[in-house]
């Protein structure tokens, strides 16, 4: 038996480089060695406002991306998060052993509640409980995520351990696996936080989608220094965020990008970066318009996706009722 590799992207909006370096890109790859789950996590989107017109077009959007970076729908379980009841099931289970401090402390609720202070919805809230049953339901092993989801694991893994402890091993215990480079890619214009599909400032992020011309005029207007000195280090976060963005695109060293640029410059180390952007997007964006294209495809993928992990699911569903005293139907 392979061992089980789970992770989610939210369809709540068009994927930056930040999702697919952090993330997508490094799905692909993970399908050889390992039973890969990847889900559309539909519910997550919805502890933000979503218009249903949106939501539902960025879903298939979504799917559409997954399949153009490499999903295998045949290797691997690709399906959509609502799709599977089990997973709102679990989540109940799990809210009655998850202290409230603890869903408070979570940077991300922290931060994005600041965005709608007056107006701060339980689902907000709860969203990593949801996520710790995602993960748990499949018996997950490793969780590729970008950095800023390490806390959300920490919680997945002490809920799983005061399952296991208190009613006797339920659950596998998941760890978290990051990219070497393009962890947490920083917004363009602000260096500071991280790049962010949902940032009110477009200029911020690039969107796997964008065009080439768009590519190009983000990159030159990304915040950098005026220090004129081609360095990676602490002080010039902005360019640093740059060159990792390159390291991350091309698989090569900062130390290599620094001595290729010393003498050239931030001008033409930006139009290169561009370049460099493009064309590591260009085979995606090209499969994309083929899968986009074919809806009735679409359909077939979710729903065998949504088939196979349901298998899965219902199993680990009903071991964890038995176990707290529901009487199996
Ligand atoms: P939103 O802005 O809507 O809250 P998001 O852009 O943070 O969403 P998610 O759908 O929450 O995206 O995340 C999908 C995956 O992308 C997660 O694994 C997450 O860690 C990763 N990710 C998101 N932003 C970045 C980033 N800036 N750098 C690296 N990885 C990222
Ligand atoms: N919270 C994640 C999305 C997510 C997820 C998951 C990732 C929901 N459920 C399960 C990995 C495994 C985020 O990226 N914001």
């Amino acid at each position: 038996m392979k061992e089980v590799v789970f992770s989610g992207i939210q369809p709540s909006g068009s994927l930056t480089i930040g999702n697919y370096l952090g993330a997508l890109k490094n799905f692909k790859p993970l399908q050889e060695e390992y039973q890969c789950i990847y889900c559309l996590v539909d519910l997550h989107a919805l502890t933000v406002e979503q218009d249903p017109k949106f939501l539902r077009k960025n879903t298939l959007q979504l799917l559409a991306l997954y399949l153009a970076a490499g999903l295998d729908p045949y290797k691997s379980i690709v399906f959509i998060q609502s799709h599977v009841p089990e997973h709102s099931e679990l989540q109940w289970l799990l809210n009655t052993i998850t202290p409230l401090g603890q869903l408070q402390r979570m940077t991300q609720y922290k931060s994005k509640s600041k965005l709608q202070e007056e107006n701060i919805q339980a689902g907000l809230l709860n969203y990593p409980v949801l996520m710790a049953s995602d993960i748990l339901l499949y018996q997950t092993k490793y969780v590729p995520v970008g950095e800023d989801q390490r806390q959300h694991i920490e919680l997945t893994r002490d809920l799983a351990m005061r399952f296991n402890s208190r009613y006797s091993d339920t659950f596998v215990m998941p760890e978290i696996m990051t990219p070497k480079v393009g962890a947490k890619v920083m917004s363009l214009q602000d260096p500071t936080s991280k790049m962010s599909k949902s940032d009110s400032d477009p200029n911020s992020y690039i969107l796997i989608l964008d065009d080439e011309k768009t590519i190009l005029r983000k990159v030159k207007r990304a915040v950098t220094d005026s220090l004129n000195n081609f360095s990676y280090n602490e002080d010039q976060i902005g360019l640093r965020n740059l060159i990792d963005i390159y390291c991350a695109f091309e698989e090569i060293n900062h130390s290599e990008i620094v001595s290729r640029y010393e003498s050239l410059g931030y001008g033409k180390f930006k139009e290169d970066l561009a370049e460099i952007i493009i064309e590591g997007l260009k085979p995606i964006k090209n499969r994309y318009e083929e899968y986009i294209a074919d809806r009735s495809e679409l359909e077939n993928i979710y729903r065998m996706g949504a088939d196979k992990a349901r298998k899965i699911a219902y199993k680990t569903l009903r071991k964890a009722y038995k176990k707290v005293g529901l009487i199996p139907r």
